[in-house]
């Protein structure tokens, strides 16, 4: 019998003795590094309502650390709670390791309490304290089960206050919340609100989501993103090698990605497959399903004249919102969803409410929803989460798009236009990739978003996104600093409302990752050219284990080998 030190798995006994490395200007430690403030910043987008809204946190410059003697910030003890918010995303543990060995290197005394369940737990005062023995056995680890996480957001003014009572009732100096770009608004939200009362509890945010949606000029990826592309990918390909052997199915695989397609972007360069759907591109050429059901089976009936019945497609799970037509919909629903709450609540069957949400919405769109499968028009009606978003996750438009091909390709058989035979299997990969094992860049990303979260924190910044950059350099040449949350944020309409949030980073049409794409995958619709990436490597040669995302390195001018 293998021996192993602790009740868990023999890659996760071996992965737990990784040491994360740090960026160079942060290994001597918070003692050793000042922080260096630029010029005012502004939002991106409709300044003056984010202003207004944000007078104490708007403008702020941006952070970045130098090498100076700041061993003010070591004499007194401080106590700094973190909170994981929104969708599992792989490091998430590193995040808090990191931050506890920041605070740890700082001052032995210094304290970080982990709030349960998510922004809930703040409101609520669940906490617990992360030691470094507790901390031990979920280094280098998947998952958000230490803390747990949730998506509670933190808005009514009894909310605020019962968050700034707990917080200055447990001497709280400081809060980490990891999360997404709604979450990090949130965290904007409270730091406004402790700093408009003169509070000095810091608050920073880090950048978290699969979603690869939180990035701009300044946060090059969210984290998370490498692992779980790098997971979905895997199994991808191996979909890609089981059909190019038996040679007898579609596949339909509907990939994570709330908003923005870069998952499936990432998986399609990594794998190659016959077809793919980017919600970007749909939006601008302003798609109808009709249109997208088109194509696809021009696809299918093509390959099989060359003998070809099989193949892949890539659906970005977010696709639904991106088809202009069914984005209306949506925005509709989601505005009578909002404003009928309580008449709703009233009506107990799901027919019930669906006739009166038709009755609410304007004949072209009830038309619309009433033209779709059962299934998909109820899935649309589901509560959103409480940020306001749909929650596509639950949405299966890769069944949509099946059985809409059927039906198109029963037409053309009719017509003695199609010949072949379509069998299609479909797939959803999100909660798969969400939790799994940190690749070696977010097991060192990771961390050192933390790390450096507790450098911010200690320098009592507050309203600022942890920032780590040059990302596709070796870690240890990685720059650290901070970013001003307001300045990403811009006004959108959510539940019904206009409301400041963090810009999502949609997939740009004429940046590099979608124009590889655009100049390959006419080949590698007919021409089967798939690949095979196999798992994430934590052992081995650093070409394998160290390699980051194929997007990150197109988007900062690298070539792909
Ligand atoms: P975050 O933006 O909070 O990181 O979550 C992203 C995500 O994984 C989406 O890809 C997905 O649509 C959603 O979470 C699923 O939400 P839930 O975990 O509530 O089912």
């Amino acid at each position: 019998m293998p021996t192993k030190k602790c009740a868990c798995s023999e890659l996760q006994a071996a992965r737990g003795k990784f040491q994360p490395t740090l960026p160079t200007i942060l290994k001597k430690g918070p003692a050793f590094v000042k922080p260096k403030f630029g010029k005012a910043t502004k939002s991106v987008a409709d300044q003056n309502t984010v202003k207004k809204i944000f007078p104490h946190t708007y403008g702020l410059p941006e952070v970045t650390f130098v090498k100076a003697n700041n061993a003010a910030i070591t004499k007194k003890a401080v106590r700094v709670g973190v909170v994981l918010s929104g969708g599992q995303a792989p490091g998430g543990h590193n995040v808090i390791g990191g931050i506890l060995d920041g605070l740890k290197k700082a001052n032995s005394k210094n304290k970080l309490f982990g709030f349960l369940g998510g922004p809930s737990g703040i409101v609520d005062n669940k906490f617990i304290e992360i030691t470094p023995a507790l901390m031990k056995d979920y280094r280098n680890t998947g998952g958000f089960d230490l803390i747990q996480s949730g998506r509670t957001k933190i808005e009514t003014p009894q909310q605020l206050e019962a968050a700034k009572n707990n917080l200055i009732a447990n001497k709280m100096d400081a809060l980490v919340v990891v999360g997404g770009d709604d979450s990090n608004t949130n965290a904007c939200v409270i730091a406004e609100y402790l700093k408009q009362q003169g509070i000095a509890i810091s608050v920073i945010g880090v950048p978290k989501t699969i979603d690869g949606d939180l990035k701009n000029k300044h946060i090059e990826a969210s984290f998370g993103f490498d692992t779980a592309t790098k997971i979905y990918a895997e199994l991808v390909g191996n979909i890609e090698r089981d059909m190019n052997s038996a040679r007898k199915y579609w596949h339909f695989v509907r990939l994570m990605g709330r908003s923005a397609s870069h998952i499936t972007l990432e998986v399609a360069l990594k794998t190659h497959p016959n077809a793919v759907l980017v919600g970007e591109e749909v939006l601008s050429k302003k798609m109808t399903l009709g249109q997208i059901v088109n194509q696809l089976t021009d696809l299918i009936v093509k390959r099989a004249k060359a003998g070809k019945n099989y193949g892949i497609v890539l659906v970005p799970e977010g696709l639904i919102e991106f088809i202009p037509e069914m984005k209306e919909l949506i925005s509709a629903l989601n505005d009578v969803l909002a404003d009928n709450e309580t008449a709703l609540k009233k009506l107990n069957t799901l027919a019930e409410k669906k006739d009166f949400v038709l009755s609410k919405l304007p004949k072209k769109l009830a038309d619309l929803m009433r033209s779709l499968p059962a299934g998909i028009s109820s899935q649309l009606m589901l509560d959103r989460d409480p940020h306001g978003n749909v929650q596509v996750s639950l949405i299966e438009t890769e069944k949509l798009l099946v059985e809409m091909i059927k039906n198109r390709l029963a037409e053309l058989k009719k017509q003695g236009k199609y010949t072949g035979k379509f069998s299609a299997l479909t797939h959803f990969f999100g909660y798969e990739g969400r939790c799994g094992v940190p690749s070696t860049f977010d097991a060192n990303y990771t961390y050192a978003l933390g790390y450096n979260a507790a450098v911010l924190a200690l320098n009592k910044c507050t309203g600022y996104l942890s920032s780590v950059r040059k990302l596709t350099k070796k870690a240890q040449d990685w720059e650290v600093g901070g970013i001003p949350l307001t300045m990403m944020m811009n006004i959108e309409r959510r539940k019904g409302k206009e409301k400041p949030v963090i810009k999502k980073a949609l997939v740009e049409l004429k940046g590099e990752p979608f124009k590889y794409l655009a100049k390959y995958r006419n080949v590698w619709a007919e021409q089967d050219q798939f690949v095979f990436p196999g798992p994430i490597q934590f052992f081995g040669p650093a070409e394998v284990t160290d390699v980051t995302t194929y997007t990150l390195l197109l988007e900062q001018g690298k070539k792909l080998k």
